[in-house]
């Protein structure tokens, strides 16, 4: 039976993989940070046969010990601040927990596995926020990275950290370059989720308006179930490497707000979305589209839910959540 740690384990990307890889056999181990996290009985719930280890990215002592109990074939390291917004407020703590971690996530791998690092293979979340400021369009694994947030200069440490364990140590540890990816369990604070929620609650008649940032910016909005089986098709190659993993096809905040209201039968949604400047942030990416041929090529993925229905997805899960009550 394979055995594999993740951490990020009570985030949307975590169970999604969780449930991959239990599907597929794997002995699964799921770090959780803090004390009585209050997330611990979501993952207990959804996916009861994971084993969660108490750790912190920002705790290599914490690391070392998961990785002990564990012993894992596979680390995912899907552990991280994540949201973009935040980052700025927060720059010092994300560097430590989403670029830092990083390098403590690989040194722990490497002190665990003694001289042999490439039996223990690694999974990095790369981002496409990396790509930051426009510089080619579709952004590919060779485009110039120009991060725009303290998360995006964070995560490029992170990749750079990845590769550099593998040139150096000889380490099975690839990167994939996510584009934005959704799902129900999206957290509330991301905008496909915001929207979703916000629409679900005004054709129920539970509030009147959503209040937005910026309608301009356009991203690649992929299926997250879809997108983990990216992560571990990477973990299955026999030489690692890193991939962007994309739709390739980008849409704007208002063409997401187009599709979310017609789903509850409002065509015009000018007099429901507010904006609030407080909401803009201090340097935006303004266009994400990936080309994601490379993955395709060599692992054979390609995504199966297109936008339209995601976003469907999103608002009908919503709709029956606050028909329960939220
Ligand atoms: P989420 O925000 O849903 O989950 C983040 C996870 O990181 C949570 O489980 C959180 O745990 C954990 N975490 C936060 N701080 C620490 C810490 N100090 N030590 C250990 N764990 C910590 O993110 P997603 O599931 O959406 O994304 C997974 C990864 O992929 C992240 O690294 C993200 O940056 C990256 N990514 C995501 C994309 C997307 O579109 N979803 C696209 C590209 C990259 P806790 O419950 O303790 O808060
Ligand atoms: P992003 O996702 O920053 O791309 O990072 P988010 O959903 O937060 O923002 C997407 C775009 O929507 C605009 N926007 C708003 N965003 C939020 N959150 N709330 C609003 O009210 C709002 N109004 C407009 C933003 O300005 C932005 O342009 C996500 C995260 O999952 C990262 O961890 C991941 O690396 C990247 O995707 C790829």
């Amino acid at each position: 039976m394979p055995r594999a740690l993740v951490t990020g384990i009570t985030g949307q990307d975590g169970l999604y993989l969780s449930e991959l890889l239990l599907g597929k056999g794997y002995e699964v181990f799921g770090l959780i940070r803090g004390q009585n996290n209050p997330k611990a009985d979501l993952v207990r719930r959804t996916v009861p046969d994971v084993t969660l280890l108490t750790g912190d990215l920002t705790d290599l002592s914490s690391l070392l010990r998961a990785m002990a109990v564990a012993d894992p074939d596979e680390v995912y390291n899907l552990g991280a601040i994540s949201f973009v917004a935040y980052s700025w407020e927060n720059a010092h703590l994300t560097t430590e927990v989403t670029g830092k971690g990083v390098l403590n996530m690989l040194e722990a791998v490497r002190l665990h596995a003694h001289d042999d690092t490439s039996r223990v293979r690694f999974y990095q979340a790369s981002s496409s926020e990396m790509f930051g400021r426009v510089q080619e369009v579709p952004q590919r694994e060779t485009t110039l990275l120009w991060p725009r947030s303290p998360y995006g200069v964070a995560k490029v440490y992170g990749h750079y950290m990845t590769i550099n364990y593998r040139e150096s140590y000889g380490m099975h540890a690839s990167s994939g370059i996510l584009f934005n990816h959704e799902s129900p369990r999206r957290g509330v604070e991301f905008v496909t989720r915001k929207v979703s929620r916000a629409v679900a609650r005004i054709a129920l008649g539970l509030q009147d308006s959503v209040t937005l940032g910026n309608l301009d910016a356009r991203r690649d909005w992929g299926f997250a179930g879809d997108y983990v089986e990216a992560m571990w098709c990477m973990l299955q190659q026999e030489v690692a490497d890193d991939y962007v993993v994309a739709t390739g096809h980008t849409h704007s905040i208002r063409e997401l707000l187009d599709v979310a209201f017609a789903h509850v039968g409002v065509d015009d949604w000018s007099g429901l979305v507010r904006q609030d400047k407080a909401l803009l942030r201090p340097a935006e990416v303004d266009l994400l589209v990936g080309d994601a041929s490379k993955a395709r090529e060599k692992l054979g993925w390609s995504p199966r839910v297109r936008f339209e229905e995601l976003v469907r997805m999103m608002v009908d899960h919503d709709l029956a959540e606050q028909r329960a009550g939220g």
